[in-house]
């Protein structure tokens, strides 16, 4: 089943994303690298209040834990992520058979990752970090240099600037926010732009319209017409909690995935590895590599991306859990990576309980989950099959038609505990 358009497709885009080929490479991607990375992951999630009590969380620390903002500035004035390694990150990314990477540049606290000229509320000027680094600037050089696009989060809602949350003085901020973007364009030419903060709340209040999103991003295109940008620079409807509404490029569903292709959208599900985006210290249950590889294809499956994130602790290191994760999904990918990049939907066949099936050119992959020895194929579109072999292996597989569709017969046992992939070359009757 194809789910119907949910919103009223791109406005302001004046190509059509899922077709054209500034979107090429998101649409081949498939997987990307989100980056969680800012001010808060010094407080690795934890907060001592003046009591003697403990407050937990992670990005959203200074909100949920009611830090005072001079007080979190006092907190965040140590940051010193010394160990922070653009080559180890992008390094992990290719490990992982990650094709862009998405890093936030602010986040919700309004701290800037990079030495930003609007304010004094940066990684530059407010920190014990090296004053010559510039994490955003090494990270796009090393992305560059080994062929990964780059990617940039921005917080549209901001605590730390009391412009921000004052309908009166909005304007003041949304100019700020502007000089901001230009900064980052114009510094880091990232390939994507990804907001967040679009949602109602008082808490602080959010002044943020569906206008300033339609304004943002009709300025930003005429900046620089290859930037792909996601939904949530607009502003869901009241009691909207879906995130398939595309004003942006894409949609962007979090921490879960659709079951089904959404028609005519490009969309992308970022999901964390344990529970939290921020590194928190305590936060320790990690998703397994099954779990995530499953994900991956799964969503490759439903045309999707697969935004998967990492939070580096105060060091600027990503946690061993998530890097040793993301690695046992590259090595999967290694063997059986035509299923997943480059690949689209496949139309013609029924989604099966026992995997996924996905399509590139003349040739459907089906990664099998709960492998048996027969497994059966819906056919919704007829379709020949000329060949089938299983990925990485000898073993032969026999292809019968068998009631609506097909049984797909291997001789012998999986060849993968996460998903054994096999192979089959069609033609179609059209
Ligand atoms: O509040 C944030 C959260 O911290 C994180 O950045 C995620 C990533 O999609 N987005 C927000 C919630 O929608």
């Amino acid at each position: 089943a194809v789910l119907p358009l949910a919103g009223p497709g791109t406005i302001y885009a004046t190509d059509d994303p899922f077709t054209s080929e500034r979107t090429q490479w998101f649409r081949d991607a498939r997987f990307g690298m989100f980056i969680h990375f800012g001010g808060y992951s010094q407080l690795e999630g934890e907060y001592q209040r003046s009591d003697g009590s403990t407050c937990q969380d992670a990005e959203w620390i200074m909100n949920k834990c009611r830090i005072p903002t001079a007080e979190y500035e006092r907190l965040v004035k140590s940051f010193n992520p010394a160990q922070f390694s653009a080559k180890a990150v992008v390094d992990t990314a290719r490990a992982a058979g990650q094709k862009y990477i998405v890093i936030t540049s602010k986040h919700h606290d309004g701290y800037a990752m990079w030495p930003t000229k609007v304010n004094k509320w940066s990684l530059r000027d407010h920190s014990a970090f090296d004053r010559n680094r510039d994490v955003l600037a090494e990270l796009k050089a090393e992305a560059d240099r080994q062929g990964i696009k780059f990617g940039l989060y921005y917080s549209t809602w901001d605590w730390h600037d009391p412009d921000a949350r004052s309908a009166q003085n909005f304007a003041r901020y949304k100019a700020r926010m502007r000089a901001q973007l230009v900064e980052l364009i114009d510094g880091y030419d990232p390939a994507l732009l990804w907001f967040d903060g679009d949602w109602d709340t008082d808490n602080p209040p959010n002044p943020w319209t569906k206008q300033d999103g339609a304004e943002l991003e009709s300025f930003l295109r005429a900046k620089d017409p290859d930037l792909l940008i996601n939904n949530r620079i607009s502003k869901r409807a009241p009691g909207v909690k879906e995130r398939r509404v595309v004003d942006g490029d894409f949609g962007t569903p979090e921490q879960t995935f659709p079951s089904a292709p959404i028609d005519g959208q490009l969309w992308e599900s970022c999901m964390t590895i344990p529970s939290k985006w921020g590194y928190a210290k305590w936060d320790k249950n990690f998703k397994s590599a099954t779990t995530l590889t499953r994900n991956l294809v799964d969503i490759a499956s439903r045309s999707g991306n697969y935004l998967l994130n990492v939070g580096p602790d105060k060091f600027g290191r990503i946690p061993a859990p998530e890097s040793d994760r993301l690695r046992a999904m590259g090595s999967w990918l290694a063997r059986h990576g035509d299923a997943v990049h480059g690949s689209s939907v496949a139309s013609w066949v029924a989604d099966p309980a026992w995997g996924a099936v996905t399509r590139k050119d003349d040739k459907l992959y089906l990664s099998v989950y709960d492998w048996s020895n027969s497994l059966h194929l819906k056919v919704l579109e007829p379709f020949d099959v000329t060949s089938a072999r299983v990925l990485g292996s000898s073993q032969h597989v026999a292809v019968v038609k068998a009631g609506d569709g097909y049984d797909v017969k291997p001789v012998g046992a999986k060849t993968n505990d996460v998903a054994t992939v096999i192979e089959l070359t069609v033609r179609g009757e059209q």
